[in-house]
């Protein structure tokens, strides 16, 4: 009997020894289950095969065999416990590490477009003229003949119409204005002096094109009228526009011109800015960027819209909205405005 003792005591330590050993390197909690039932599971635990034999032990031996049985559970027990804890706390270092937010890592940034360089010259020439208390209005791109040629003193045939080579929808009726002029017109034709309006607008050319002509571009148009008004509140106009616009030190040049519609007239250039007056390509080595036409309204013009050229007095102008943005920006290439080319449109 007691070597049957002796055996059980051994084959119970034995337990204890594997069951320990096998349990260090488990790693997941399916392992840990597996371990579980296979050593304290209640119906094929090897714990309790071992303890299926205590009925047949002798009252003496009942009791040893009971306590290390016990001794040995609560081992194996307390053990699965710590093993159960730090498999936890492994597997939440885990998913914690997995789920891990770096918030030292940049931001993704999404790129922002901006304002075309065309359409905030015209923001900055159109703010100018606000605040010198004239209105901004919007014409029409495809514009009759009359408003864009007759009724500016331009009749049929008239030799000025070859300034302007016209792209035609319906030839000798309907056209793609060749210029912002034509809003004059519809202006005075809608409203009674005193007049202040610009107006920005595209314009489109049959144009041999090269740095400084492109065959669609934008102007902005300006028109005056009043009771008193003469050719020095136009100069005082635009000079005032181009300080404001480019600062102080630029040089305005009125250059005694013709326009049809206008009388005086005048071409006004600005000095360039790139080669400051000395001459550059963009500039055709003049020193000088024509950037606006201009005038005194002719009377046959305010006659036609029904304003009495002895009451009336006015002026008006074109700026050439890419020339500007030109100096302004200091680009030596009209072309590049049109070619919505983003390593250019980048840089300004
Ligand atoms: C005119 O278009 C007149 N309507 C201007 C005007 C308005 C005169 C009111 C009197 C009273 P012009 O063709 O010169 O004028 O054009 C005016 C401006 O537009 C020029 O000074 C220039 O800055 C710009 N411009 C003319 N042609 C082109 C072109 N092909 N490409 C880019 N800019 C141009």
């Amino acid at each position: 009997m007691v070597d049957q003792l002796e055996q059980l005591l051994t084959q119970l330590e034995t337990l204890r020894t594997h069951a320990v050993e096998e349990l260090s390197p488990i790693n997941t909690s399916a392992e840990l289950d597996e371990w579980d039932t296979r050593y304290l599971g209640r119906n094929r635990g090897e714990l309790k095969n071992l303890s299926s034999v205590m009925p047949k032990l002798s009252k003496e031996d009942r009791p040893v065999v009971g306590q290390k049985i016990n001794a040995v559970k609560a081992v194996l027990e307390r053990q699965l416990k710590e093993k159960r804890e730090e498999l936890k706390a492994r597997e939440l270092m885990l998913a914690l590490e997995r789920e891990r937010i770096d918030v030292t890592l940049p931001g993704r940034t999404i790129p922002a477009g901006r304002v075309h360089p065309i359409s905030r010259a015209i923001a900055e020439v159109s703010n100018i003229f606000l605040k010198m208390g004239f209105s901004v209005l919007q014409g029409y791109e495809v514009e009759d003949d009359y408003h864009n040629f007759q009724a500016l003193n331009i009749p049929v045939d008239h030799p000025a119409r070859d300034m302007q080579d016209t792209f035609w929808v319906e030839p000798g009726q309907i056209l793609l204005r060749t210029q912002t002029s034509p809003m004059q017109i519809r202006t005075m034709e809608q409203s009674q002096p005193p007049v202040r309006v610009i107006v920005p607008g595209k314009v489109y050319r049959n144009e041999d094109i090269d740095a400084t002509h492109e065959a669609v571009f934008h102007q902005i148009e300006g028109l005056l009228i009043d009771e008193h008004c003469t050719m020095a509140d136009l100069k005082g106009c635009l000079e005032r526009f181009a300080h404001e616009m480019f600062g102080p030190d630029r040089r305005l040049r009125f250059r005694s011109s013709y326009f049809p519609f206008t009388e005086p007239s005048a071409e006004v250039d600005i000095s360039c800015g790139l080669c400051n007056g000395k001459g550059c390509r963009s500039c055709k080595y003049s020193g000088w960027l024509e950037v606006l036409g201009s005038g005194m309204v002719h009377p046959k013009v305010l006659r036609k819209v029904g304003y009495d050229p002895e009451k009336y007095r006015g002026f008006a102008f074109g700026i050439g909205v890419e020339r500007i943005a030109m100096l302004k920006y200091d680009v030596g290439e009209i072309r590049l405005f049109s070619g919505n080319d983003l390593r250019f449109l980048r840089q300004l």
